[in-house]
């Protein structure tokens, strides 16, 4: 309980930070865009990660409040990038299905001047598995703002791909976990190259996540991956941070 008050008040002091990490085109490494990730100042602890207490968020409900804070943040950054590019933002299984999501997504669009086509949702392929048709509906409503939807963690969740035709999908999020593998694992290599070609077919962008080495970008790259996120590129940095790579002439 103690835990939770922390975080309650974190949420209310604005401890919470929101970092981003570029994501880029693997041929040209043009920077298209950035993901939102959020973390915690914790006043004895130092800087804490999402998994150290988005679990916790989501338990005690805070999930809600985190979650519609930092959808305002990374409107209201994308909003003063120099570049007109894509702000990516997590949103949790409990956010899709909260009532006041549409309006909060809205507004954060209209109180920052932010075109819808500049944000980006990600919802992880796990999320997918319950409740198909108000996980739908939720979807396409956020959808007709002209926001765009990217499953995330995609290839972990074992959703159907029956289910993933049906769904107003962008973009596809390839798992860290199969990028990791694709220079020493042939089966893994092999999954990567099978997404990279569904969403092809479905005519969903792809991302591939995690890209660590030169050489996972280069196989990506030429297995027609054409979006890359990962430490090899950048880490996730403070906006401010972001805001300087931006400005950079290239
Ligand atoms: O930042 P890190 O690299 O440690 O992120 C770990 C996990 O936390 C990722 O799965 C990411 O989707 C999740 N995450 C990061 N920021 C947010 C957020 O603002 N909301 C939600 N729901 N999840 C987040
Ligand atoms: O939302 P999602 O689960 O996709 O969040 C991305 C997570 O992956 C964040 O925790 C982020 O810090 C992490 N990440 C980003 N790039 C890399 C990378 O190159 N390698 C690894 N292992 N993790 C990464
Ligand atoms: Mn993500
Ligand atoms: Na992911």
């Amino acid at each position: 309980l103690r835990r939770e008050e922390e975080l309650r008040v974190a949420i209310a002091e604005q401890q919470l930070e929101v970092h981003y990490q570029p994501r880029y085109l693997s041929q040209s490494m043009q920077i298209i865009g950035a993901e939102a990730l959020v973390r915690w100042h914790h006043p004895t602890q130092g800087m804490l990660l999402p998994e150290q207490f988005i679990p916790l968020a989501e338990e005690a409900g805070l999930i809600i409040p985190l979650g519609r804070w930092v959808l305002h943040q990374a409107c209201q950054q994308a909003a003063s990038w120099p570049v007109e590019m894509t702000v990516s933002v997590n949103l949790s299984p409990l956010q899709l299905h909260d009532d006041r999501l549409l309006d909060e997504i809205a507004r954060a669009l209209r109180e920052n001047g932010l075109p819808g086509e500049r944000l980006e949702l990600e919802v992880t392929e796990s999320a997918l598995l319950q409740e198909t048709q108000s996980t739908l509906d939720a979807l396409k409503r956020i959808k007709a703002l002209g926001v765009h939807l990217a499953v995330d963690d995609f290839g972990t969740g074992y959703s159907s791909l029956t289910n993933l035709r049906h769904y107003p999908f962008d973009v596809i999020k390839i798992d860290n976990s199969f990028v990791a593998g694709i220079e020493q694992s042939t089966e893994d290599h092999s999954i990567v190259r099978a997404l990279i070609e569904l969403g092809r077919g479905l005519q969903m962008r792809v991302t591939a996540e995690g890209v660590e080495t030169e050489e996972q970008l280069r196989l990506l790259t030429d297995d027609g991956c054409t979006e890359v996120q990962g430490f090899h590129m950048s880490l996730p940095m403070p906006a401010e941070e972001l805001r300087r790579l931006l400005a950079r002439p290239t």
